[in-house]
Parts: structure tokens; sequence; C-alpha cells
């Protein structure tokens, strides 16, 4: 399969890790934007939201709970953070395996386009 963000999982392309475990990892996005801009995946391949299952819901899980504990590494938990799922062509999404964008250090605007 020749998912890019399947090779940063098998380290088979380089990335700024910055969190993983058993079930994800975090990487610096390569063209941030925010002082802080990870990615978490997760070490499963899964196209887009709409291919995930029930038995997903642990990792999907693992992801949100990455993002929080990745803030407070951080240190903007408690100013707080904007987290976003792009989903297919309307949604932006331009890389096919699901990924949270972790976004702080400023303020963030709403709405977003
Ligand atoms: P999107 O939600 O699918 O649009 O987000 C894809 C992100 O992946 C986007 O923010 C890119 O900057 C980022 N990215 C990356 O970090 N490394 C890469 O090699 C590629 C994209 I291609």
């Amino acid at each position: 399969m020749d998912c890019l963000f399947c090779k940063i999982v098998n380290n088979e392309i380089p990335a700024e890790i910055i969190y993983e475990d058993d079930h994800v990892i975090a990487f610096n996005d390569i063209n941030p934007q925010a002082p802080t801009h990870a990615l978490i995946i997760p070490r499963k391949h899964i196209a887009t939201l709409n291919d995930i299952e029930p038995e997903d819901c642990e990792v999907v899980g693992h992801m949100v709970m990455a993002a929080s504990k990745i803030a407070e590494q951080q240190g903007f938990a408690s100013d707080g953070y904007r987290t976003v799922f792009n989903c297919n062509s309307h949604g932006g999404q331009t890389v096919y395996h699901i990924h949270l964008h972790l976004l702080g250090g400023k303020p963030m605007g709403w709405p977003p386009y």
C-alpha cells in the first residue's frame, strides 16, 4: 500500500515524532499552521473517518487522549488548542490515512474558512 503515513509508522521515511504509544504516533506537521502543529495518526491504516469501524473506537480514543497529553507536554493545555479531523475533499483531506491535527500556542479563529 502506497501510504505516506504508513511509511512514517514503519520508519521508512523520517518524521519529527513527538509522541507514540501502542496504538498511535504523533509528529510535527511539515507545514505548520500554529507554533505547535502535530498530526496524531493510528498505526493501523484507516483511510478516512468514513472507514472507522466499531473495533476502531479504542484507537480513535487513543488519538484524542494523545492530543490532550501532547497539549499538556507542550504547555498549552490550559490556554487551549484546536483539534481537527478533515474528511474527504470538502473537508480538505489530502492524506488518506486518518490524522487528528493538533494546533496550539496561539489563539485560533472561528469559523475555519
Ligand atoms: P489534511 O487534513 O489531509 O489536509 O492534512 C494533511 C497534513 O499532512 C497537512 O497539514 C500537511 O502539511 C501534512 N503533511 C506532512 O506533515 N508531511 C507530509 O509529508 C505531507 C503532508 I505530503
